[in-house]
């Protein structure tokens, strides 16, 4: 024992003495864990909290979810809220991601009455963070929409921007004085691609080809107006900042040919340049190429005008560098090709309209979730290739994390080794100078992971839930976490804290 740590500290030694520039993090970075309210709270009706189209789906045909559960209880968070900090103080974590339930606050999704439970449970949960110093990060709007607005056609009616605009004005002044970075929405493509392009998320709109272009408009203008009145009404008295998440896979040409990097230019214009190009680039607007096909498309097609909307010269210059970071969740990569890996798309449909095909490599690293990867360099291309296209802004890693098995053992090394391969790249990334800020991985416990319900694992801390306690134990990933927030350096894939080697070495 005594000479295994002795040969693991000479090796590490041996590490650090590598010419790399950047080996810590810098001081300013913060580490922190993600959660969003509907997959950990639970109390779906408790308290006065309003119904969300989730609670609606689920209730209303569970065979929805792959297991036929949902998030009635969840992890219970909204009961155990004093663990999970608890969790993160055992963590060391600078700064906790989580999201706001908008139906909890406002039950009919108006700002006619708020509902001060809701209130409170935030409130509570925001003051124990902060007894412990740990930075509250708030997303506004992490899928949970109230099942009263889908009525209304969601984010697909053209007042969905006000409706978004007045609930942000209510969130930053109940929490805006404890609350200095605010996220608006969560990964745009999976809000309007999934949920109104077609059936893979809530409200399974499947209006292919015209949904998701209606709601990348309205959702884009909500976060434009949200910014614009945290810029103007709150931050001279608040002083935070306000960004958007975006979800972005590594797309990487099938070969060196220009068709495929052509066909790789068209699925990040896809997926999240639709919805980013209009905040975040100098030019302004939707993609333009995308823009063009799409309008042809829709004349061929037979369509009087474009199923892609397009911006007034007034909005795209209202909307146009409402940032003050951008968000980035990373999971997994994909390779791209012009002419292969295509299915046969729904017409009209956003890939339909790029006509593109992808596929992965399958001697990469493989998660429990069918598109969860560990690809080679995926998160430093991303961050260096956002940085390119945005002009440098400041970046937080938002999410980021591995999907294990239900009945996976507490010793998770796959996941162990995916953290470690992403800190190193984000060091190489900050080397290169990109302006990342922050890290927070998905997710500090196990949740109800959408419509895989809980037969997919993201947890630093695995969750039995067929306890009523929903007991949290740490896995071999949380220690590891813990060292790299203590040591503030890229851990070995093989650190082993004492607690495990025993483990190991009964078998279990
Ligand atoms: C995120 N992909 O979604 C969500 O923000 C979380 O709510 C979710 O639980 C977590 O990841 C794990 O699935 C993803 O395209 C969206 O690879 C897209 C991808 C991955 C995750």
């Amino acid at each position: 024992m005594k000479l295994s740590i002795l040969l693991s500290v000479l090796v590490i030694a041996a590490a650090s003495a590598v010419p790399r520039q950047q080996r810590q993090f810098p001081d300013d970075f913060i580490f922190g864990t993600a959660t969003a309210s509907y997959q950990i709270e639970g109390a779906w009706d408790e308290d006065g909290k309003g119904e969300n189209i989730w609670d609606y789906n689920t209730h209303r045909d569970p065979t929805i979810i792959v297991d036929q559960s949902n998030g009635d209880v969840a992890a219970d968070s909204y009961h155990n809220y004093k663990r999970d900090v608890e969790m993160m103080r055992e963590l060391g974590l600078d700064c906790y991601r989580f999201s706001l339930s908008w139906p909890r606050i406002l039950p009919s999704g108006f700002p006619n009455h708020i509902n001060q439970a809701g209130v409170d449970f935030y409130n509570n949960y925001i003051d124990e963070m902060l007894k412990y110093n740990i930075q509250p990060i708030v997303t506004l709007y992490h899928w949970d929409l109230p099942q009263k607005l889908q009525e209304l056609g969601g984010f697909t009616n053209p007042l969905f921007e006000e409706w978004f605009e007045d609930y942000a004005r209510v969130a930053y002044s109940l929490f805006g004085d404890r609350v200095k970075l605010w996220i608006t929405f969560n990964e745009p493509k999976e809000i309007c691609y999934q949920g109104y392009g077609s059936v893979t998320k809530m409200p399974q709109v499947n209006a292919t080809g015209i949904g998701e272009y209606l709601c990348a408009k309205h959702l884009v203008m909500g976060h434009g107006r949200a910014y614009h009145s945290y810029n103007n009404d709150f931050k001279p008295s608040q002083g935070g900042q306000c960004g958007l998440t975006i979800n972005l896979q590594w797309y990487m040409p099938d070969t060196d040919s220009e068709e495929d990097a052509h066909a790789v230019d068209l699925m990040n214009q896809a997926t999240w340049a639709l919805y980013t190009d209009p905040i975040y680039s100098p030019e302004g607007g939707f993609p333009k190429e995308l823009s063009e096909i799409v309008a042809k498309k829709s004349a061929e097609q037979g369509y009087p005008r474009s199923r892609m909307l397009s911006f007034t010269d007034e909005e795209r210059v209202y909307v146009q560098g409402t940032y003050d970071f951008l968000g980035l969740n990373h999971y997994s990569g994909n390779i791209v090709s012009a002419t292969r890996y295509k299915e046969p798309y729904a017409v009209p449909s956003i890939y339909d309209d790029i006509d593109v095909g992808w596929t992965v490599n399958e001697s990469w690293l493989k998660g429990q979730a069918a598109w969860n990867y560990l690809v080679p360099n995926s998160l430093y291309n991303c961050l260096t290739l956002l940085r390119q296209r945005y002009n440098d802004p400041d970046i937080y890693v938002t999410e980021s994390g591995w999907s294990g098995a239900p009945d996976a053992s507490l010793i998770d090394e796959d996941r162990v080794t995916y953290y470690a391969t992403i800190m190193e790249q984000m060091l190489a990334a900050i080397d290169e100078g990109v302006k990342l800020k922050g890290y927070m991985a998905w997710s500090l416990l196990d949740n109800f992971e959408w419509m895989k319900g809980y037969t997919e694992r993201f947890g630093l801390y695995a969750v039995e839930f067929s306890s009523p306690e929903r007991t949290r134990t740490p896995r071999l990933s949380a220690f590891f976490y813990k060292e790299v927030l203590r040591t503030r350096t890229a851990v070995a894939a093989d650190y082993r804290p004492e607690e495990f080697t025993m483990k190991i070495d009964e078998g279990h």
